[in-house]
C-alpha cells in the first residue's frame, strides 16, 4: 500500500522544490514538518494522508479590496509590471482573482474549482463556507473565483487577490462571505478608496463591511487604507481637503488603527496643469508607493518567520498537548481499571468469606468445601472450571478496560479547544489503549526516548532557522541595507519577534 502514501509525499516534495527556488530556509523547514508528520503518525495523531504542513499557508497572501472602479486592478498591473488584470470592466463580470506566480512564461486562467479543491491554495474549501451563508451558491464557485497564474518575477513567493466591487446585489452575501474569508487569511489587506468620491454613498458599503468589521481585530495593523486616484484633486489643488474628508469618513466608522496612504496611477492620471502641483503630487505618490511596497515585501519576511514559528508550535503542541495528554490518559485509565477491578475482587473475596463462614465451612484457618474433593479429583472438571474462570475474568477485565478507556477519553477530549483536531486526539487515545497494550506501559504508543529526542531536534532546528532568518533579513551590520537606521532595525526585529510569538497565522484546515 506504499503507493497511496505517496500522494501527500509528492505534494510535500513539490512544495520543497518550489520553496528551494524561493527561500531555501523554508524548504528545509518542510523536512522538519515531515519529521513531525512521521512522529504524529506513530502516535496515531495523524492519518497517512494528513500532514502538519498542509495546515500551514506557505505563501504570504496580499489581498486588494475596495469599491468598484477605485483602481485596484490598475494598481495590481502596475505592481506586477505586467498587464494581467482587465481594467475598467463592469462589476458584474468581475470575480475574485487569486494571482500566483508561474515560470511557464505565459499567464493562465483556471476555474474557481481549482482553488476550492487544492489545499495548497488559500481558498481551499471556500465553497463550503459559501454554502453555509448562501445555500446553493457553493456550487457556483466558478462564478465568484478564478485562479490566475502570472510569470511576473515580482510575484514570486507571494499570492495576490484582486477583488470585485460590492455592486451586484444578487451575489452580495456570497461576495461578502468570500471577502471575510479572504481578510481572515490575508497577511496584508489593501483597502482601496477613490478620491473622486471620498465620502459619498457609494463608499458606505465598503466602509461598513471593510472598516467597521475590522477595526476591533487583533490583526488590525495588517490593513492599509489607500486613497487612490488623488490626481483628480490636482487641478483644484485640494488634496489636503479631500484627504481630510476621507479620514473623517474613516474615523466615523471607528477606524483609528492601520495606516493610510494617498496615491494615484501615473499612466491613468489626468494631465497636471501646474508644474509645482505636479512635483508635489509626484513626491507624495513616490513616498506612499514605496511605503506600501515595503509593507508588501515585509509580509514575505514575516511569513517566513511565522512558518518557522508554526513548526516550533507544532512540535510544542505535540509534546505538551498530545503526548502529555496521552500520558495523563494512560495514568488515569490504569488507575480506573485497577480501582474497579480491585473493588470487584475485594467484593468477591468478602462475599466468598461471608458465605463460607455462614455455611460453616471453616475449621480454624482451613477451609473445607464440600464439593472440593470432587473438583480436585476430576481433572476435566478442574481444568474446565479453571478455563471458565479465566474466560469470565478475561471478559470482565477487557470490558472494564474499554469502559474505563471510553470514560477517560470522554473527559480528556472535553478539554480540547480546536474541534478540527478532535478526531486526531481521539485516534491517538485509541491507539494507546488498544487491547494488546499492557496497562503498565509507561509511554503512549509510538512514543519513547528516541522519538522524544527527535522532537527535541525539531525544536532546536527551528531555533536555528530563526537565527538564519535573522542573518538573512535583519542584517545588524547595516552594510548593504542603507535604508534603515540601527534603531529602526531593532524595532523591525522586535516586531518580527512579536509576529512570531503572537500570531500563528491563518490555518488551512483540511
Ligand atoms: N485618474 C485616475 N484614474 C485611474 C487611476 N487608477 C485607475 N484609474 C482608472 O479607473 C478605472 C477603474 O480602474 P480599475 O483598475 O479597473 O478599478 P477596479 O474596479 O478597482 O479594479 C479605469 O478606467 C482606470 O484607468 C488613477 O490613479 N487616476
Ligand atoms: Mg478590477
Amino acid at each position: 500500500m506504499m503507493f497511496k502514501e505517496n500522494k501527500i509525499n509528492q505534494r510535500l516534495k513539490k512544495l520543497e522544490q518550489h520553496l528551494k527556488q524561493e527561500n531555501p530556509i523554508l524548504s528545509e523547514v518542510v523536512q522538519n514538518f515531515r519529521e513531525l508528520d512521521r512522529i504524529s503518525r506513530r502516535l496515531g495523531f495523524l492519518q497517512r494522508e494528513e500532514s502538519h504542513a498542509t495546515r500551514t499557508p506557505w505563501w504570504p497572501l496580499i489581498s486588494i479590496l475596495g469599491i468598484y472602479s477605485a483602481g485596484k486592478s490598475t494598481f495590481i498591473n502596475n505592481f506586477l509590471q505586467y498587464d494581467l488584470q482587465a481594467v475598467g470592466i463592469q462589476a458584474v463580470d468581475d470575480k475574485f482573482s487569486v494571482i500566483c506566480f508561474t515560470n511557464d512564461n505565459k499567464e493562465r486562467v483556471l476555474p474557481g474549482l481549482a482553488l476550492d479543491a487544492d489545499p495548497r491554495f488559500p481558498l481551499y474549501k471556500i465553497s463550503q463556507a459559501i454554502e453555509e451563508v448562501a445555500a446553493g451558491q457553493g456550487e457556483h464557485i466558478d462564478a465568484y473565483l478564478q485562479l490566475k497564474t502570472c510569470p511576473s518575477e515580482i510575484l514570486r513567493g507571494k499570492i495576490l487577490i484582486d477583488s470585485p466591487g460590492f455592486d451586484a446585489d444578487a451575489q452580495r452575501t456570497s461576495t461578502l462571505r468570500i471577502t471575510d474569508h479572504i481578510i481572515d487569511l490575508s497577511d496584508l489587506v489593501l483597502v482601496f478608496f477613490d478620491a473622486r468620491h471620498p465620502e459619498t454613498g457609494s463608499m458606505r458599503d465598503t466602509l461598513e463591511h471593510l472598516v467597521k468589521t475590522t477595526v476591533n481585530r487583533r490583526d488590525s495593523n495588517k490593513f492599509l487604507y489607500i486613497l487612490n486616484q488623488i490626481d483628480v484633486t490636482a487641478n483644484e489643488d485640494n488634496l489636503e481637503e479631500v484627504f481630510a474628508a476621507w479620514q473623517r469618513a474613516l474615523a466615523q466608522y471607528g477606524l483609528t488603527a492601520g495606516s493610510s496612504y494617498a496615491i494615484y496611477n501615473e499612466n491613468s492620471a489626468i494631465p497636471f496643469e501646474n508644474e509645482n502641483v505636479r512635483a508635489r503630487f509626484e513626491g507624495k505618490r513616490a513616498a506612499d508607493f514605496s511605503a506600501i511596497y515595503r509593507r508588501i515585501e515585509q509580509v514575505s519576511v514575516e511569513r517566513a518567520y511565522r512558518i518557522v514559528g508554526m513548526l516550533e508550535q507544532t512540535a510544542q503542541m505535540l509534546r505538551q498537548d498530545v503526548v502529555s495528554r496521552l500520558q495523563r490518559f494512560i495514568e488515569r485509565w490504569r488507575r480506573k481499571v485497577l480501582w474497579v477491578e480491585g473493588s470487584i475482587l475485594a467484593g468477591l473475596a468478602a462475599a466468598f468469606l461471608a458465605l463460607t463462614v455462614w455455611g460453616g465451612y471453616w475449621e480454624g484457618i482451613s477451609l473445607k468445601l464440600p464439593f472440593w474433593d470432587l473438583v480436585a479429583r476430576n481433572i476435566y472438571i478442574k481444568y474446565g472450571l479453571l478455563a471458565i474462570l479465566i474466560a469470565v475474568a478475561g471478559y470482565v477485565h477487557f470490558s472494564i478496560r474499554s469502559w474505563a478507556a471510553r470514560k477517560v477519553t470522554k473527559k480528556l477530549l472535553a478539554e480540547i479547544k480546536d474541534p478540527d483536531l478532535l478526531p486526531n486526539h481521539r485516534r491517538a487515545l485509541r491507539k494507546s489503549s488498544r487491547w494488546w497494550r499492557s496497562l503498565f506501559l509507561p509511554n503512549p504508543a509510538g512514543w519513547g526516548r528516541r522519538t522524544s529526542a527527535r522532537m527535541e531536534k525539531v525544536v532546536d532546528d527551528s531555533n536555528a532557522y530563526i537565527q538564519k532568518l535573522n542573518d538573512e533579513y535583519t542584517n545588524p551590520s547595516g552594510e548593504e541595507n542603507g535604508e534603515l537606521s540601527s534603531e529602526e532595525q531593532a524595532m523591525e526585529a522586535s516586531r518580527l519577534r512579536d509576529t512570531l510569538r503572537g500570531n500563528t497565522g491563518p490555518c488551512i484546515s483540511s
